[in-house]
């Protein structure tokens, strides 16, 4: 029994790696396994993202590092390519979680001929039609009020999928999260709710910005449950997503899940944090220590299923190859030509985005004459 509200954020495995409740049997050792590839792959994936914005090939960038747990273990409680997700900009770990081609995510990052959205969205913000991974939005919260629209859309269409909904904890500051959480608790409508709560939202920690004790709190004023359970625990993270997304599924009505798990990394490549301004080593380094998967590790140990020191290389290596593959590949095909702004959207296009087509061709002309 899973319940909600619970005053310690919900945990099946310890710091140390040792099951403080029993692990439920479909974790079997060749899962765990799965888990933690999947879980070092997205490490390596940040890594090496990092580097491609050093290098200017990308412009911006958004880490994961020290959340894998929280991502990877929803992805596999919603069934990937079925339930619609309306995720945030943090979330490539999902997405590769959930199946999106690595070479699809780089593209994007790349604003190359083979990004789906052929370089038309900022950087690292990724969509995919296959996997019902809608596209983001850099404002923060406003994929909250569609997520709700889209569940009542299931609702009424009486279809067996439901909407997933991420976003940080500073976005349960925002009018446009409650708005969303209103109406769908309102409508009952197929919505799991999932915060990725990693304490901080750029410089303002969650202590500044929220008088509540806690996010999972706020479910109660629209009439859902919310489940707090710890983010760097995979085990945990998937029992509780898998049980909130049956209820939700059941036609119980929303869920909100607050996943308490810690962003490693800085907030994006436009942050201060590597100056040391707004938080202290120390307590990165308590963070650090609680890496989720390291806590995998230590449990896969325990088990007796160790991952060696040689597979670990071999994964990492393994990840560092597709990305370079991937890379190369992607821009081989070359950027966008500036004539796609124009395509895609209108059948006939208005006498407005003529003139500027026009304007912008003139400009290019002089540009190469
Ligand atoms: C409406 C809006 N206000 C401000 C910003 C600037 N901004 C970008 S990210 C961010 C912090 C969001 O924090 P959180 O929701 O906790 O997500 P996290 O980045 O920590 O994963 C802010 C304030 C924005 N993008 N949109
Ligand atoms: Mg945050």
């Amino acid at each position: 029994m899973i319940d909600p509200h619970t005053p310690d954020p919900i945990q099946y495995v310890g710091e140390d790696g040792t099951p403080v409740l029993a692990l439920p049997e479909r974790f079997t050792p060749a899962l765990l396994r799965e888990l933690h590839r999947d879980m070092l792959r997205a490490r390596e994936f940040d890594r090496k993202l990092i580097t491609l914005l050093r290098q200017g090939r990308t412009t911006f960038y958004a880490q994961s590092s020290g959340m894998e747990a929280t991502q990877v273990g929803l992805a596999r409680s919603l069934r990937a390519g079925h339930d619609w997700v309306w995720p945030y900009y943090r979330d490539h770990t999902l997405a590769l979680s959930m199946g999106v081609p690595m070479y699809e995510l780089i593209s994007q990052c790349l604003g190359t001929n083979s990004d789906p959205c052929r370089g038309r969205q900022m950087p690292h913000h990724f969509a995919s039609a296959a996997l019902k991974f809608v596209s983001i939005s850099s404002s923060i919260a406003s994929q909250v009020p569609p997520a709700a629209g889209s569940a009542m859309a299931q609702k009424y269409l009486g279809t067996d999928e439901i909407t997933v909904c991420t976003f940080g904890d500073g976005a349960t500051s925002e009018g446009d999260w409650h708005a969303g959480m209103n109406m769908a608790g309102a409508n009952q409508a197929p919505c799991l709710f999932v915060c990725e709560n990693n304490q901080w939202a750029i410089s303002t920690g969650v202590r500044q910005q929220t008088a509540s004790a806690t996010i999972h709190i706020k479910a109660q004023a629209y009439g859902m449950p919310g489940y707090y359970v710890d983010g760097n625990d995979i085990v945990a993270v998937m029992e509780v997503c898998a049980h909130a997304a049956e209820r939700v599924r059941r036609g119980d009505g929303p869920a909100l899940v607050e996943c308490l798990t810690y962003r490693v990394g800085s907030h994006s490549n436009a942050d201060a944090d590597a100056e040391k301004q707004y938080r202290t080593r120390e307590e990165v380094g308590v963070w650090l220590a609680r890496d989720p998967i390291l806590r995998l590790e230590k449990l896969l140990e325990h088990l007796g299923e160790p991952v060696s020191p040689e597979e670990r290389a071999a994964l990492i290596a393994q990840t560092h190859r597709e990305v370079d593959q991937d890379v190369l590949r992607a821009e081989a095909t070359g950027q966008p030509d500036w004539r796609i702004i124009f395509e895609d959207v209108y059948a006939d296009l208005p006498s407005h985005l003529r003139d500027q087509a026009a304007a912008l061709r003139a400009e290019q002309e002089g540009a190469r004459a």
